[in-house]
Order: structure tokens, then C-alpha cells, then sequence
């Protein structure tokens, strides 16, 4: 169960953000009405939020998940693999330190983003990515092998069009992922039952399993139909402004 969640509203200059999705720029103040709305969804799944300020000097930095890993034995601060998000980190750190005296932190050259990593009961798949490099994943695991999880490994450098590990894929629960059709070959993946997400649907395998609710973005009926079968109860939520920054649900929120 998740009990908080730390969020950080996007910052006027949220447009200057790294991109490479080509879907033009996105509309601050929808972008804001939108990540209200996905405050409110966490709030209805019982979390207490925590808001920390924008900050114009970050404008990727309402994409939160990508500066710490949290997990219910230990809260690690990443160095997030894009240069222009490093700075990103302080203010994460100093929110954390109030719930989590022991915070620890992926030192230099290692490399991390919250994205690459996807929290499956114990088990932690770490993403090696373009942000999330190997030294920085090796520093990753021996923290959460330390603290008693298991974790591997999923080179994801050669699938296309994939940004973090966490674009492609959610661990749902119950031993289940939802994953794109192009990773679920993936050898470090064959243990799961696998909830397949259709070319075209691509956006929407980045939903978050939040206590009872799975929270997904909206227009991908055919994927909502399919949860909802499985027995999700759904929260659907306009992304529209975040997915033209190349984000997702996960990244707006660190949950614990
Ligand atoms: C970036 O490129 O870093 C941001 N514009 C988007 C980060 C999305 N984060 C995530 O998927 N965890």
C-alpha cells in the first residue's frame, strides 16, 4: 500500500523541456489543469500528496520519478543521465529526507533515472537505457541487493522509441506486466504473465498500479477494456501535455 506521494507541478517554461516525441509544443495551462487532475487521482487512491515549488531553472522537473527510487527498505537519490536535469535532485532530497533519515545516492559516473527502474513485489527490473547507464544501474542493485530485494537487469538500448525501461512497460501486481509487443521478448521478462500492449497503444503501458485503482491515460479504450476485464478498477486521465514532453503517468509522482 502507498501511503504518500511527492509531486511537483510543471513550471511556466515546462516547453523548454528535453523532447523528442515531435507532437509540438504543449499548453502550459492544460498542462496544469491536467497534472491537477492527476493530483486529485492519487488523492482519491488515498495518498497524501506532498507539492514541491516549480522551479523554471528545471523545466523537466515536474517529471519527479526520475530523481529518486524509493522502495519500502531504502530511498535512493539517482543522478539523472540528462545534464540538464541534475539539478533536479536537491529539492527531491531535501522533501525525502523528512520521511527517510537513511537516504542514499548514485554517485558519479553512474547515471540513473527513476523511469528505468520498475518495482515488482521484491524484485527490481533496472533499465540500462540512454539515461540510466551501466555503472549506475550496478550502484542501483547493490543498494537494493543490500537492502534485501533481488534485482536484474534489462538492456533496453537497442528497442526503438523507447525512453525509459518504464515507457514500455508496468508491473501491475499479481505477477503481471503490461508491456509493449517489441520488449516482451526481452529475456529478462519471461517470468511474468504478460498483458500486451498494441502497436498504437504504445503511450499507455506507462500506467501506475496506485493501491486499488491502476491509474491510465485516457484514449486507449481497447487496452481500458482489457484491464477492466483483468478486474482493474481504471482511473483514466488526460496526458495529453506531459506525453508532448515525453512523459508519462509514472514520472509525475514518486510513490511510497
Ligand atoms: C525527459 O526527457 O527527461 C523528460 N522530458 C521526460 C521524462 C519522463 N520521465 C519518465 O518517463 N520517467
Amino acid at each position: 500500500m502507498f501511503t504518500r506521494a511527492i509531486v511537483r507541478p510543471p513550471s511556466p517554461n515546462f516547453a523548454d523541456g528535453l523532447t523528442a516525441s515531435g507532437l509540438g509544443a504543449p499548453d502550459y495551462l492544460l498542462a496544469l489543469r491536467q497534472h491537477a487532475a492527476y493530483c486529485a487521482a492519487l488523492a482519491q487512491c488515498g495518498l497524501e500528496l506532498t507539492e514541491l515549488p516549480p522551479d523554471a531553472r528545471f523545466p523537466d522537473a515536474t517529471f519527479v520519478e526520475d530523481t529518486a527510487v524509493i522502495t519500502p527498505r531504502c530511498a535512493v537519490i539517482t543522478r539523472p543521465g540528462a545534464a540538464s536535469r541534475a539539478g533536479e535532485t536537491a529539492a527531491v532530497r531535501t522533501a525525502l529526507a523528512r520521511f527517510f533519515p537513511q537516504l542514499q545516492a548514485i554517485e558519479a559516473p553512474g547515471t540513473v533515472d527513476g523511469g528505468d527502474i520498475c518495482e515488482a513485489e521484491n524484485h527490481f527490473l533496472i533499465g540500462i537505457s540512454e539515461r540510466t547507464n551501466e555503472a549506475g544501474a550496478q550502484q542501483l542493485a547493490a543498494i537494493l541487493t543490500d537492502a534485501g530485494h533481488t534485482a536484474n537487469f534489462v538492456d533496453i538500448r537497442g528497442v526503438s522509441g523507447i525512453l525509459h525501461l518504464k515507457s514500455g512497460l508496468t508491473y501491475l501486481g499479481d505477477n503481471r506486466l503490461a508491456v509493449w509487443d517489441t520488449l516482451a521478448q526481452h529475456t529478462a521478462l519471461g517470468g511474468y504473465e504478460q498483458i500486451r500492449v498494441a502497436t498504437g497503444d504504445e503511450y499507455a503501458a506507462n500506467c501506475i498500479r496506485v493501491n486499488e485503482y491502476v491509474l491510465l491515460a485516457a484514449g486507449f479504450p481497447a487496452f481500458a477494456i482489457k484491464l477492466r476485464g483483468l478486474g482493474y478498477r481504471l482511473i483514466e486521465l488526460e496526458m495529453s501535455e506531459f506525453q508532448k514532453m515525453d512523459g508519462g503517468l509514472s514520472c509525475l509522482s514518486l510513490r511510497f
